[in-house]
């Protein structure tokens, strides 16, 4: 992987902030765009702007068949079996809620129960606490180990019987977590429950499959993996998505309208009421074309390095505490001393760096590390060595002001 060719397509990342050359450590927000995704939502704009699954005009046709190419490119890049799987979203957030509101509402009774982890992201945590609220069933939790993973035998002990439901992320926005996926799915389906899987950290960095995962649902972004804002994907099994009620109903999502009763498109069309994300889809198609001409594999095994070289950099800083397994994806997160996270952030900003400092949407996951924030640096495939470098001198420096002040 020629580094120095891919921040070529990267337009954003050649310029200055606050005079120094910007360092971007904060893709698990969200990824920068390369030139070819950019130029391909320019040229839909351009040329071939229109409305989908109406005009019998060529602009209509020519986008129909982009947005729909589009889901094309979907169904491969995560291997589903089919384009009736695929829906597009607004995000993951969307995507889950739609599960929440349609799938889950519809099979949760009282005393069920719904298997989660600590380590959620709010968007897949608080959909479930209030399907659980709406029909009285219970959220259980999966115990976090020390370093924040999960053990088999915890996940057995969590799923029984009354288990519906286990929504798990594939990787920790916050620890860099990689969960066994796989393997829960197997023991949730030995038990009749289904396995939704929030991928929005793991779809941009690693090869799925969700038939290998064998997940019921599987969720993501499209603005985390190089497409842009507001397009994203809900994948569902199609026996699951046929018994499912659309959660948003009016144009484009029906087939006959009546006065008193409407019926509803086939899959996937019934879940994409009102004009859908014809842009954003496009732009998505463009951004999988270049994360598969690059490799996800090789991308994968780029963060890995860069993360263990962050890792193995950042420790020997003087009073960081570092969060998270060993094994983790290519995002570190930390404090350092009791230099508030947000003035980390805002001293790295000074020399050009860009990191995320909160509790990054995971309160619960604060509250078990015993923190109200942290700091956290996220890689991708631009990033470098020297630009981990660059981040540790600047930690390095922070600390000694603050403790200096202190
Ligand atoms: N799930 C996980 C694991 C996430 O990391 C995020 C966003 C979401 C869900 C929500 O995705 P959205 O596209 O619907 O907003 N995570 C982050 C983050 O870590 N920093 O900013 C957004």
């Amino acid at each position: 992987m020629d580094i120095k060719e891919i921040r070529k397509s990267f337009p954003i990342l050649n310029q200055e902030v606050n005079g120094h050359p910007l360092v971007y450590l904060d893709s698990a927000a969200t990824s920068q765009k390369p030139i070819p995704v950019i130029e391909k939502i320019n040229e839909y704009y351009r040329l071939n702007n229109s409305n989908v699954h109406r005009g019998v005009h060529t602009l209509g046709t020519r986008a129909t068949e982009g947005y729909e190419g589009a889901r094309d490119k979907v169904k491969n890049f995560i291997n589903a079996n089919s384009t009736k799987e695929i829906i597009f979203t607004r995000g993951t957030t969307t995507a889950i809620n739609t599960v929440a509101y349609s799938y889950v509402r519809l099979h949760l009774e009282e005393g069920d129960e719904i298997v989660l982890t600590p380590m959620e992201h709010h968007s897949n945590l608080i959909p479930w606490q209030q399907a659980a609220k709406a029909k009285g069933a219970i959220l259980k939790y999966i115990p976090l180990q020390e370093d924040g993973s999960i053990r088999m035998e915890d996940v057995e002990n969590a799923i029984t019987d009354r288990t519906k439901l286990v929504a798990m992320a594939h990787v920790s926005n916050v620890l860099g977590t990689i969960n066994p996926i796989k393997e829960v799915a197997e023991i949730a389906h030995k038990h009749g429950a289904k396995l939704i899987v929030d991928g929005a950290q793991s779809t941009p960095h690693m090869k799925i499959d969700v038939q290998d995962l064998d997940c019921d649902f599987f969720v993501f972004s499209g603005h985390k993996m190089l497409g842009p804002s507001g397009i994203g994907v809900l994948y569902g099994k199609q026996q699951l998505l046929e018994e499912m009620e659309p959660v948003e109903f009016g144009g484009e999502m029906i087939d006959f309208v009546d006065l008193y009763e409407s019926t509803w498109k086939e899959l996937p069309w019934k879940f994409e009421g009102g004009t859908p994300i014809i842009a954003g889809a496009i732009g998505l198609g463009a951004a999988i074309d270049y994360l598969e001409e690059i490799g996800l594999d090789n991308i994968e095994k780029h963060e890995k390095e860069l993360a263990a070289y962050a890792l193995q950099q950042m420790k020997t800083i003087d009073g960081i505490q570092i969060y998270g397994p060993e094994n983790r994806a290519g995002l570190v997160t930390f404090n350092l001393d009791d230099v508030h996270p947000h003035d980390v952030a805002t001293a790295l900003d000074s020399e050009g760096i860009a990191i995320r400092a909160g509790h990054h949407c995971a309160q619960p996951l604060m509250k078990w590390l015993n923190v109200t924030a942290t700091a956290r640096a996220s890689f991708y495939l631009y990033n470098t060595k020297e630009e981990i470098d660059i981040l540790v001198a600047s930690l390095r420096k922070t600390k000694e002001f603050f403790g200096d002040v202190f």
